[in-house]
């Protein structure tokens, strides 16, 4: 049916008399029916991605654009004086991820469909999924995000499995989203949950009753986990989650013909990061009790299992104490025991146990015995791992270790967000761009070409408009077109550094204070959630959005600089923000970084990074070379060497500093404290000058000399469209269809 025939049928009335709502549910209903029509998958071996999050954004355009339909229904809409984009409006965002991990899954979704390749996502549904930020007095609060609606993108099937926890059991109910590829098949995100889950028991806020399982277990991504019933509803959840696919994957398998024997033909499970760990022990227990040997059970599940790992940041890497586990999956027990014991009798190195001392299970070190791969996900993290953080590992199983640099895909982070530039780009080069990244290369013809730059210009400049007029309308935020958009969007965390970026801003106010203004008024936007148990994280936000007013209401500095720290940052904002940027900040501390995926989106979008050489940007570097980007600060041997020797004391730095100084005393100042809570910035003052874990200051110098020439560098517009092409024609070997052929050819090796 097409949309009219459905308007018709639901409705009874035309496209022209329809609301948006209506539309949006109407245009839902077609792409679904046109979604299943391209399921088709008759692969032997299937590749399930079991990840806890999937940030897959709202799904209505992006849908549309892969079914080749996108340009057709836009038009007829249009003829009926209706707007598409004001349609795309009325979709919630399914906010079923954090950040980088989450994002990543859902790119991988989308080129695994893409590619034609026979594999599903494997997850949860929550039903408010991560936090909605609000602010109030300047400060981050964190409220519910209802997104799942009557009429959805999630289709009830009728799968549903038992799961049994220490205690009780659980029946699960499977809910599916299709995952269309680019003019190719339908795959699925699986997404499970349990119906006596009860939305009511969440107040105003976050907070419910976090020990009644059978009524929480689905209802938020990642509970605070500051206290221990935090913790143990999330090692519920991951059970939950890899109980169900397992018992998934064992039916599909058995349904196309494999004898369990031989599951490894039928089967590759890709465990994203370690949250879902727990699918080693479980399938192992799933085959035992179906028949099959421990030795020969253990064999199969190795031969099925891959790990990636997203970082190296100590505390987040997963331990759970024997006791959370013995409460919550007895069952599982005997088997790590079983695994940990067969690597106690066979290494004497205690670092590569699977349980430690202090009686906790080590979840990534049971997937690098008990997986056939490891791997990183940029070639900096992933050399990293090898030599220090798992090189323990590696000394023992060098075979395993390979690198998957990260990509994002082209659909949504060009196709959709950027229809401007990808206008453009087709009129340049042609097509074949869409299905193959690399094509971009071809863009570097025309770097003399004044028109060619001339028009880049042009569209940065609408979509900087686009951006505008969006924050007035959603937010009440008023941007200057013509100012310099310096964009900052990712989690809020102390190792990203969006301090350092802070105190430039505060160091830039005393500038223009002085009266050494700047050529051109700068914006600088943040956008960013703080966990909600992260006090220092939530400073940092504090003290943004202090400066946003406080310069804000300075009329001698107002002119030349605004800070702007939008709402609720999400991919729907990241859609809006990324086309608009002019800079994007990459200034993680070296090596703490795995890889990022931002500066691929802003890179892809004709944005130039200043940032540190960590994660993806040391990739990027060596593709665009070094008139391209702006690289400062220590490397990660020099980081990765203070750690070690423990000799970095921030204090130094701030005695010693000038500048340094007046920027931080500046956070604790009476014109501060008149504006933001005293508590949050003492807080963050002495966190900045007696600790700074991820050494800000020493990196600050070089940064705001480096970013002061690339202001400068911005006023010869011609030679910063320059820089603008190159990097989009480099942009190619981030495309995450790259990334997928190669799981695919080293690691999956589907038919
Ligand atoms: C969170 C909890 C535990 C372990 C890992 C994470 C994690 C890592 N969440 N997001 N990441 C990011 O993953 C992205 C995709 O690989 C990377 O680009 C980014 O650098 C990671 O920070």
């Amino acid at each position: 049916m097409n949309l009219q025939e459905i308007v018709t049928k639901k409705y009874n009335k035309g496209i022209a008399d329809c609301s948006n709502e209506e539309l949006y549910f109407a245009l839902l209903e077609m792409t679904k029916a046109m979604a299943e029509k391209k399921e088709n998958h008759n692969g032997k071996k299937k590749l399930y991605y079991i990840s806890a999050e999937f940030l897959i954004g709202k799904l209505l355009s992006n849908n549309l654009i892969n079914l080749g339909v996108y340009d057709e229904v836009r038009d007829v809409l249009a003829a009926n004086g209706k707007d598409i984009c004001a349609i795309e409006e009325v979709e919630p965002e399914p906010s079923l991820g954090n950040g980088g991990l989450g994002r990543l899954a859902a790119c991988f979704l989308d080129s695994i469909a893409t590619l034609g390749l026979n594999g599903d996502g494997v997850g949860l549904n929550y039903h408010y999924g991560l936090f909605k930020q609000v602010f109030e007095n300047n400060l981050q609060k964190e409220t519910k995000n209802p997104w799942i609606q009557d009429e959805s993108w999630l289709t009830k099937t009728d799968k549903s499995y038992q799961v049994q926890f220490g205690g009780f059991n659980v029946t699960s109910k499977l809910y599916d989203i299709d995952v269309t590829g680019y003019e190719n098949t339908t795959n699925k995100l699986h997404l499970f949950d349990i119906e006596t889950v009860d939305e009511s028991i969440v107040g105003d806020g976050i907070d419910f009753d976090k020990e009644d399982i059978k009524k929480n277990l689905t209802l938020f991504l990642y509970p605070d986990d500051s206290d221990d019933k935090g913790r143990l509803l999330r090692v519920y959840q991951q059970y939950f989650m890899v109980s169900n696919a397992a018992q998934l994957i064992l039916d599909e398998a058995v349904e196309r013909g494999c004898n369990l024997h031989d599951l490894a033909d039928y089967a590759v499970i890709q465990i994203n990061d370690t949250h879902p760990s727990m699918v080693i022990p479980e399938m192992i227990r799933l085959l035992m009790e179906r028949g099959i040997g421990m030795d020969e059970a253990i064999a199969i599940v190795s031969k099925c299992c891959a790990y990636t790992n997203h970082t190296i940041l100590a505390e987040a890497l997963e331990k759970w104490p024997i006791s959370f586990l013995e409460k919550v999956v007895p069952q599982l027990m005997p088997i790590i025991y079983e695994l940990n014991n067969r690597v106690v009798a066979k290494y004497d190195d205690k670092s590569v146990y699977i349980i430690d001392d202090e009686k906790r299970v080590h979840m990534a070190h049971m997937d690098i015995h008990y997986g056939f791969s490891v791997n990183g996900v940029a070639y900096l993290h992933t050399e990293i791992l090898k030599d220090s953080e798992l090189n323990n590992f590696y000394k023992i199983y060098p075979e395993k270790f390979n690198n998957k640099t990260n990509g994002i895909t082209f659909r949504r982070w060009l196709l959709h967000c950027d229809k401007g530039l990808t206008s453009l780009i087709e009129e340049l080069i042609g097509p074949g761009f869409k299905k193959d990244a690399m094509e971009l290369e071809k863009l570097g013809q025309f770097v003399n070409d004044d028109a060619v730059l001339d028009k880049l210009l042009a569209i940065k400049t609408e979509n900087k408009v686009v951006l505008k007029n969006y924050l007035k309308a959603t937010q009440n935020i008023d941007l200057d077109e013509n100012s310099v958009f310096d964009i900052q969007i990712k989690r809020l965390h102390e190792y990203k550094r969006q301090q350092m970026n802070a105190l430039y801003v505060i160091n830039k106010y005393f500038e223009i204070k002085a009266g050494k203004k700047p050529a051109r008024k700068i914006t600088a936007i943040f956008g960013a959630k703080a966990a909600p148990a992260y006090i220092i994280a939530k400073d940092i936000i504090h003290l943004i959005l202090c400066l946003q007013q406080l310069i804000a209401n300075d009329p001698e500095v107002s002119p030349y600089l605004q800070v702007v720290m939008v709402e609720n940052y999400n991919v729907t904002l990241a859609e809006k923000l990324i086309p608009a940027a002019d800079i994007h900040e990459q200034i993680s501390l070296a090596s703490k970084e795995a890889s990022g995926t931002s500066n691929m989106k802003f890179m892809l979008n004709g944005a130039v990074a200043i940032g540190t050489m960590d994660g993806a940007n040391v990739e990027m570097h060596q593709l665009v070379g070094d008139d391209n980007i702006y690289i400062f600060g220590e490397s990660s041997d020099e980081v990765i060497e203070h750690y070690a020797k423990a000799d970095y004391v921030s204090r130094k730095y701030y005695d010693n500093d000038a500048d340094i100084k007046r920027a931080i005393d500046f956070i604790v100042s009476d014109e501060m404290k008149a504006i933001g809570n005293a508590e949050n910035l003492e807080r963050l003052f002495n966190e900045l000058i007696n600790k700074d874990w991820f050494m800000t200051l020493p990196d600050f110098e070089s940064y705001r000399a480096k970013k002061d020439e690339m202001l400068a560098d911005y006023e010869d517009r011609k030679a910063w469209a320059k820089m603008m092409l190159t990097n989009i024609s480099k942009a190619g070997f981030f495309s995450s269809d790259r990334t997928i052929e190669q799981y695919n050819k080293d690691i999956w090796k589907l038919d």
